[in-house]
Order: C-alpha cells, then sequence, then structure tokens
C-alpha cells in the first residue's frame, strides 16, 4: 500500500514538474522579451556623432588611403546618403540643430560655445531624447556635449545643472565642451568624475589663475605645440582654450579619451539592453588634440590625425559588436553622421597637412569646417538597421534637422521639430524623396540649397582663413552653384542664370526674414 501511494506521489511530482518546466520554457526570455517590446516600430535607437569628419574621410565615401573597415560596413550595410548634412559648419549650432529640430540661428546663443558657456537649449524644448523618454525609451548620451551647462558662473565642485539630464537626457556621461577647451574633466549626471573636493576645479576664459603654467610661457613643458590659439592653461602637457586650476585628480588622459567613452556606452548598452533605449554617442574624433591610445599611433600612416579616425573606425566597430553579442543588432537603428566637415591644421602642430599625402577628407568638395561652401556641411551620413533596412546608396537631400521629427514618426509620437522634416522613408530606405530644401550655416553666415542649387549670399570677410587654410565662401557678390555638374562649386552661374538668382533669393528671404540675403550686402560698401 505504501509503495503504491509512493508510486503516485512520485508520478504525481512528475507530472507537475513537467507541467512547471513546460510553463517555464513558454515564459520569454530576456533576449524574446526584447524582441516584442522592440517590434519593428520600435528599436532602439543609437546616433554615433563624430566631430569634424570630412565627406572625403571614409572608404565608403571614396576615401582609398585611409582604411575604415568598421564604418564602411555600416554604410555598406545601411544607407550611405551623398546628401546628407550637418545643419552648420561648427560643432555647437550641429548638435543644437540635431536635437532640437531647429535651424541654429534661430538661436543667438548657438554659436562654438567656451566651456564655461551657460546651457542653451531651453529646459522646456522638445528634444530627441525628450520625446523618445515620453515613448518609454531609456535616454543616455555618452561624449561630447558642448551645449552649455548651468546658467552661468558653475560652480564645477557641486551638481552642475542644467545640463543633459535636463533636456531629455536619464544619464549622462560626457566632455563640457571640446577636448581642446577647459574643464579637462568627466561629467556624469551633473557631477565631475573622480574630483577631489580638497583640490576644487575653478575656470576662467579670461584670466589666468596665479601661478598657473601657459602655453604662451611655458613651452618647455608642452608635448603638444599650439599654431593659433590653444595657448592657455596647459593639461597633459597640451596647451588648451580657457584657464583651469585644481582637479588633479578628475583631469581626464587624453589618449584614452576613446577607451573611456567606448566602455561608458557599452555600459549602457548592458544595462538598457531590456528596455528600449536611445543613446547619443558624441565621439571626440578627429577634433583637435588629436591624441590617439598608444596602440594607434601610426595605425595611418597620416599622423595623429589619421590614427585618431582609425581609433574611432575601432570603437565603432568594438560598439556594434557589441550590440550584436548583446543580440539587439536587429533591434537596433544606428544613424552615423558628424557635426561639421574636415579641417587639416585646427591650431596645434600634429602634423595634419604634412602626413596627408593622397588622402582627400573633403572628397570632391570644396572648403572645408567653419565653410559655407559645401564641405563645411556637407557630412558622412548613414543609416544601419540589420533586417530592416536594405543596403543602398541615397542621394536624397536630407539634414540632421530631420532626426527630431522622423524618429518621432517612428515610435508613433506627434512631437515634431520647428524646422524638423518627417524624412523616415527616406531614412529607412523606403523613399528617395528627401527635403527640397534649406539653410546652410557656417559662423553665423547662412547659404541656401534648393534642388541640385545652392545660393550664396555676399559676405564681408576674407575669403580664406588663412589660420586654417580653408575657404570660407565669403565673396563680395552672390554666387550661385549647379551642384549636379559642379559639385566642387567651381562656377558661379549668379550673373548668367539671374532668374534662377532672383527665385532662391526670394525663398530664401521667405525662411531667414525679408531683406536677408543683402544684409552682409550692404556691409560691404
Ligand atoms: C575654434 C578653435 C578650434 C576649435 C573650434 C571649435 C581656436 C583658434 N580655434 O575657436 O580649434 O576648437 O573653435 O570646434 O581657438 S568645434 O568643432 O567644436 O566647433
Ligand atoms: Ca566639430
Amino acid at each position: 500500500m505504501h509503495r503504491r501511494f509512493a508510486i503516485k506521489r512520485s508520478y504525481f511530482t512528475i507530472c507537475i514538474a513537467l507541467v512547471l518546466l513546460s510553463l517555464i520554457g513558454c515564459q520569454p526570455n530576456k533576449e524574446e522579451k526584447q524582441n516584442k517590446v522592440n517590434s519593428s516600430r520600435t528599436p532602439n535607437i543609437v546616433i554615433i556623432y563624430a566631430d569634424d569628419l570630412g565627406y572625403g574621410e571614409l572608404g565608403a565615401y571614396g576615401a582609398t588611403e585611409l582604411k575604415t573597415p568598421n564604418l564602411d560596413k555600416l554604410a555598406n550595410g545601411g544607407i550611405r546618403f551623398t546628401n546628407g548634412y550637418a545643419s552648420s559648419a561648427t560643432c555647437t549650432p550641429s548638435r543644437y540643430a540635431l536635437l532640437t529640430g531647429t535651424y541654429p540661428w534661430r538661436n543667438k546663443s548657438a554659436k562654438i560655445l567656451p566651456g564655461t558657456a551657460p546651457l542653451i537649449i531651453d529646459t522646456t524644448q522638445m528634444t530627441i531624447p525628450r520625446m523618445l523618454k515620453e515613448k518609454g525609451y531609456h535616454t543616455g548620451i555618452v561624449g561630447k556635449w558642448h551645449l552649455g551647462l548651468g546658467s552661468g558662473d558653475v560652480n564645477w565642485n557641486q551638481t552642475i545643472a542644467p545640463g543633459p539630464n535636463q533636456v531629455g537626457f536619464d544619464q549622462s556621461y560626457i566632455m563640457a565642451a571640446t577636448q581642446d577647451r577647459v574643464p579637462t574633466v568627466y561629467i556624469q549626471n551633473g557631477s565631475v568624475v573622480k574630483l577631489d573636493p580638497n583640490d576644487p576645479i575653478e575656470v576662467d576664459y579670461q584670466n589666468n589663475f596665479e601661478g598657473e603654467p601657459t602655453g604662451i610661457e611655458n613651452p618647455e613643458m608642452l608635448k603638444m605645440k599650439w599654431h593659433h590659439g590653444h595657448n592657455n592653461s596647459i593639461v597633459n602637457a597640451i596647451p588648451r582654450i580657457g584657464f583651469m586650476k585644481g582637479g588633479e585628480s578628475a583631469k581626464w588622459i587624453d589618449e584614452d579619451m576613446a577607451d573611456t567613452f567606448l566602455t561608458e556606452a557599452q555600459k549602457y548598452v548592458a544595462t538598457h539592453k531590456d528596455e528600449p533605449f536611445f543613446l547619443y554617442y558624441a565621439l571626440q574624433q578627429p577634433h583637435v588634440p588629436r591624441t590617439p591610445h598608444p596602440r594607434f599611433v601610426g595605425a595611418s600612416g597620416m599622423g595623429p590625425r589619421g590614427d585618431v579616425i582609425v581609433e574611432a573606425d575601432w570603437v565603432v566597430g568594438e560598439f556594434v559588436n557589441t550590440l550584436e553579442k548583446q543580440g539587439l543588432l536587429e533591434n537596433t537603428l544606428i544613424i552615423f553622421s558628424s557635426d561639421n566637415g574636415t579641417v587639416l591644421n585646427d591650431g596645434y602642430y600634429d602634423d595634419a597637412v604634412e602626413k596627408l599625402g593622397d588622402h582627400r577628407p573633403a572628397g570632391p568638395l570644396r572648403g572645408g569646417k567653419y565653410s559655407l561652401f559645401e564641405a563645411g556641411t556637407r557630412v558622412p551620413f548613414i543609416t544601419y538597421w540589420k533586417g530592416h533596412i536594405k543596403p543602398g546608396v541615397s542621394n536624397a537631400l536630407v539634414s540632421q534637422l530631420d532626426l527630431l521629427t522622423s524618429l518621432a514618426n517612428l515610435v508613433d509620437s506627434n512631437k515634431i521639430g520647428e524646422d524638423s522634416e518627417n524624412l523616415m522613408d527616406v531614412f529607412l530606405g523606403k523613399s528617395s524623396e528627401g527635403r527640397n530644401q534649406m539653410v546652410l550655416e557656417a559662423t553665423s553666415r547662412t547659404a541656401f540649397r534648393q534642388g541640385d542649387w545652392v545660393m550664396i549670399p555676399p559676405y564681408n570677410g576674407p575669403a580664406v582663413n588663412q589660420s586654417v587654410a580653408i575657404e570660407l565662401g565669403n565673396a563680395k557678390e552672390y554666387q550661385l552653384y549647379n551642384l549636379k555638374n559642379d559639385i566642387g562649386q567651381e562656377t558661379n552661374l549668379a550673373a548668367s542664370n539671374p532668374k534662377k538668382l532672383a527665385e532662391m533669393k526670394g525663398d530664401f528671404n521667405k525662411i531667414r526674414g525679408e531683406g536677408s540675403d543683402q544684409t552682409e550686402a550692404l556691409e560691404l560698401k
């Protein structure tokens, strides 16, 4: 009797166990959960944003002398845009436009900022991370910020706000401005990383602190020499813009910056892989000072500038590997671009010009960073989403401005950016109908692209910035180019095509305000 009962009982236990096991089997594991959360409508979104990377810098964009296999893989496995634009030929305005979908010239503060500048995004303004947060995304930024911090007179030893965490990012690990500007420390969620309270940080962009060495007075302390500007405080034997005192334990090591940001970006993915996330991964390369990690020194044969591009390509490869290993590649839309066009000598002697060889950083384009010519704003622009975007090349006109409204469309949000168009189908390769027109900006001057045409109003100022050796696009007369036949902007058609010129002036003024095309022209007299 006993034995029969025992058999029955164990039979019963096995049955229960089997039922339980099958139930567990039905429970989605983490990966499946992620797949469900991120159905094709709401993928994770990652924007990888390079700093000063030119149109011709990647193999996929025609570079033959530099090897960029990881970025080429994204470009060739996704959509490679040939008419993709940053909103401005410098950093702060482009970043402002990217995040807010608003032309930078609408905000008078959207200019290259010192490290002490207050935040220039209104904390009530719509931004990509805020829009995505409202749709249930976790949002993070790792890398270069350069949109100002605080409300003026920041105390770097206390919580620094407002900043990224007040404009929509749940999490932030940033450098305040640029690699060549103080404070040369990382800031995580408003606090300087590794700050010793007994060694407080002070920052000033006007006056040096007594007894502190500078690039101009102490050339013997420098491992990198300045060419123009960049002769204030010395950090890690590199002279910077602005003066800084204290914060010794918190100072970054320039050569480790790429690894530091990569590690933070990877940590971000690992932590948030089970929920929809948005990561803005803002690389510091190839902006000055170019400080490749020792393992990349010599990698390009082009000196530090080429080496940091190889390094940037490597970090992108590592980051994409991380997404793949986490099983997220099919659930993640990756957008890659650059904040402005290329520059070689941007203020330090680093062999960028001397060792360039046959590399053409702007490809066939005229000008460079700071320029109203194409190389100022036309940049590499790639969208990649494994299994969802059919690889191809798109000649559609697209701007980084368009990402806010387009991504809102992707996640079923009705939020829009003031100047941002919904081009989601273009970004996904389902349509080739891009923008018709857009205003381009370079150091507070503006030009107008419409279809294949570009009109540059007359501007005072030098034709060439001699320090950086870049043609700025300033001329006494109107310039009109047809990019379809003349991508290098060699033939000014303004005089021979007055009808098109008049049409473009009119349309430009409609956006910029009546008489905008002439304001500077009058100043010329
Ligand atoms: C310029 C700097 C340049 C770079 C740029 C900002 C001098 C002479 N030049 O003023 O080196 O820092 O600002 O670059 O100081 S950006 O990519 O962040 O816009
Ligand atoms: Ca830049």
